[in-house]
């Protein structure tokens, strides 16, 4: 018994040995932070800047479907928070965020603070989002076309399915995080959910890959129009879908 246990110890110790190796062979791939290491870890993520970039649109742009004052108080206080607290962090914990990315940022994520990952997470989710949106500028169905659509039908069967996948990935995530539908690394897309800011980007949790669309399904989100309504909500945002905007993450990533 006595040995069992010291073998115990000395395996697990082992393990621990090398994941400090990995550790550190990651600070090293860090420092050689090229673009060419990068494109071969993350595909052509949609890359992101450190600041909040002004809406393309009018906070009342999105009406009926999310509204003014939920996009004013989403756009001005929650995600400026995020943007702020994460220029807050890069300073404490020494990133220069002139020469290192964004995604690169995220894809090492489990380096640094829980500040980091929330703030880090949180800017670049919202970003994206907002970059997902468009007015509703026609009474006809809002549906992808090309590429993306092919690769929709290819992956889940119909764009019905992929649609109740994404809606029950957004419902059925407990509390506050995002619906995505990703990229994965073998060409394939996968619909999934991350809890809080988390992201598929970060090299933690299950969901992996170049994201293509996600949904922000805190209350902060919907809860003015729809209280606790969340699939209302997922359903009045595929109305406001930018397709295109999709379809060239698609085809980068
Ligand atoms: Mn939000």
């Amino acid at each position: 018994m006595k040995k069992n246990r010291r073998d115990f110890i000395r395996k697990v110790s082992a393990l621990g040995l090398m994941a400090g190796i990995t550790k550190w062979a990651h600070a090293a791939e860090w420092s050689a932070n090229t673009p060419a290491a990068d494109s071969l870890m993350n595909g052509q993520a949609e890359e992101i800047g450190y600041t909040q970039q002004p809406l393309s649109y009018a906070f009342n742009a999105l009406e009926p479907y999310i509204d003014a004052l939920t996009m004013e108080i989403h756009y001005t206080k929650h995600a400026a928070g995020y943007t702020k607290n994460l220029a807050d962090a890069c300073q404490t914990e020494k990133v220069d965020t002139a020469a290192v990315t964004l995604v690169s940022l995220l894809n090492r994520i489990s380096n640094y603070s829980v500040r980091m990952r929330n703030n880090g997470g949180g800017h670049y989710n919202h970003e994206f989002f907002w970059r997902s949106l468009q007015p509703a500028v026609s009474t006809t169905p809002n549906l992808p076309q090309g590429e993306l659509a092919a690769a929709i039908v290819r992956d889940f069967g119909s764009l019905e399915n992929f649609q109740n996948q994404f809606t029950d990935a957004g419902k059925n995530r407990f509390g506050s995080g995002w619906a995505w539908l990703v990229k994965s690394a073998d060409g394939k897309l996968k619909v999934g959910s991350t809890p809080n800011q988390d992201n598929p980007l970060m090299d933690i949790g299950e969901l992996k890959g170049t994201p293509i669309l996600g949904l922000d399904v805190w209350e902060h989100a919907y809860y003015l129009k729809y209280q606790n309504k969340r699939p209302d909500y997922i359903k009045a945002w595929w109305s406001l879908v930018s397709w295109k905007v999709a379809e060239e993450r698609y085809t980068k990533g």
